[in-house]
């Protein structure tokens, strides 16, 4: 592992993470210091801001951009620091994904080094971890960190004698994937049922409590510590690619290696899948992937060229996402894979809007009837008017429009198969999953 091209995992260690001590001899808490007391909340700002990183929940949303949407930036101001919050999202729960779990469980005196930066730049004096319920190991692990900060000076009152103070409240959550949608993760935080708001007003200016909010995804987060230590160009030379720094990428599905990697952001889909994942297992050929998390189109052997950054997979009609290919080989129905999913997304829907409610379980009724050999090509066209009836800009948030991304592109790529399960009446692919 190297500190300069892994900076997020040349540290982690699940069998047992470093501790205070262990952490700062590795020159831990090194950027948390430059940061207070090297530069004001402004400059760290500008810093995070000419890094170029974008958010590494899905959206991919640039960070600095965000954080000065907060107003009255003015962390020189106690009035303007007592209300605002700062909140990680830890609460990882999309499908194929598991990556924040590495950093969570294996090195958490990042994550607070790096909240502390986060909360002193936008100035808040207050600020959450979201945990995933059943991230137990984490949340031990986690709680364990924060305890050595507080004893360390690093949280509570005058950290370091800067004169700046942070609390830091972990709060493992109750356990719903609509939870990790910023807003309903806020609302869960407030003690209320996790239903996504609308937005605007986004968080950053009326978010917990009523308080601007900035929510930051825990990769996202945990890069602040090497971008103060090591400065933007270094962030930017890691990348070849017009996305900066280094990015976790994961696979699973029936490869040789499923994992995690933390590589240059912009390696090609093929680099992870046959350099890293070492291919499919033997007698296995890749049919498609989906390449960052359930609700993302699936992709083809022909995009394997493809470099994994943000506007590159979106060109070829998909979305980075989380970055944890889920891969379908030939032997894998991919009507089974796609029920499987969408199962998933309406079990996990709050329920708050038609499209969604009502929308999740009928594509799983349709697909239900088309995987047991049971389907007509008329129910072809029903998922393909579902998939615009639960599309963006008819729901109340992202979880619909995800659930589609998978179906829609299925129904692109793999119809023959879909057709083949209607005129079959059954499932050709029967043994194989
Ligand atoms: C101010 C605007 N702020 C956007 C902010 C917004 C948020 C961030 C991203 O969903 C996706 C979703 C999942 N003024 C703004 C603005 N922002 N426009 O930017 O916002 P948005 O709306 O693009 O996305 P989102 O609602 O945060 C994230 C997908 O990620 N996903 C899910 C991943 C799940 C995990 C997990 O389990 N850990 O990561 C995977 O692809 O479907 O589409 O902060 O406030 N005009």
């Amino acid at each position: 592992m190297n500190a300069m091209t892994q900076p997020l995992t040349h540290l982690v260690n699940l069998s047992e993470p470093l501790n205070f001590q262990q952490y700062s001899a590795q020159g831990g808490y090194a950027g948390a210091r430059k940061a207070l007391c090297e530069h004001s909340p402004e400059e760290v700002l500008e810093i995070v801001k000419a890094s170029g990183l974008k958010g590494r929940g899905g959206a991919g949303f640039p960070t600095g951009v965000k954080w000065s949407f907060v107003p009255q930036f003015d962390a020189g101001d106690s009035r303007a620091r007592e209300n605002k919050y700062l909140v990680c999202n830890a609460d990882e729960m999309e499908p194929g994904t598991f990556k924040d779990r590495l950093l969570l469980e294996g090195v958490p005196h990042q994550l607070i080094e790096a909240m502390i930066i986060a909360a002193y730049t936008i100035g808040a004096n207050k600020a959450y971890i979201f945990l995933r319920g059943e991230y137990h190991l984490a949340a031990k692990r986690l709680q364990s960190a924060i305890n050595e900060a507080y004893q360390a000076g690093w949280l509570g009152e005058n950290i370091q004698q800067q004169g700046y103070q942070l609390d830091l409240y972990l709060h493992t959550s109750a356990g719903r994937y609509i939870c990790g949608e910023e807003t309903a993760l806020i609302n869960a935080l407030e003690g209320k049922r996790a239903n996504p708001r609308a937005k605007p007003p986004f968080p950053q200016v009326a978010g917990l409590f009523g308080k601007p909010t900035i929510v930051n995804n825990v990769e996202t987060l945990s890069n602040l510590p090497h971008i103060l230590k090591h400065g933007i160009n270094w962030f930017q030379e890691i990348s070849p690619d017009s996305d900066a720094g280094s990015k976790i990428y994961g696979a699973c599905g029936r490869v040789k290696t499923p994992g995690l990697w933390e590589l240059p952001m912009g390696v090609t889909i093929g680099q992870v899948l046959n350099e890293h994942a070492g291919g499919l297992c033997d007698g296995l050929k890749l049919k498609g992937l989906l390449p960052g998390g359930a609700s993302t189109d699936f992709l083809l052997p022909e995009h394997l060229d493809t470099p994994m950054d943000y506007d590159s997979i979106a060109k070829v009609g998909s979305r980075l996402g989380t970055a944890g290919l889920i891969v379908l080989d030939d032997k894998n129905c991919p009507v089974a894979m796609v029920l499987n999913l969408l199962q998933f997304f309406a079990q996990e829907s709050c329920g708050w809007c038609t499209p969604c409610r009502d929308g999740t379980p009928w594509a799983v009724e349709i697909l239900t009837r088309i995987e047991q050999g049971k389907g007509t090509l008329n129910d072809i066209d029903e998922l393909l008017k579902l998939c615009d009836f639960m599309w963006i800009g008819k729901t109340h948030c992202a979880l619909a429009p995800g659930a589609v991304e998978p179906l829609r592109s299925a129904l692109k790529y793999f119809n023959d198969d879909f057709v083949e399960h209607i005129e079959k009446h059954c499932c050709p692919y029967h043994g194989g999953h």
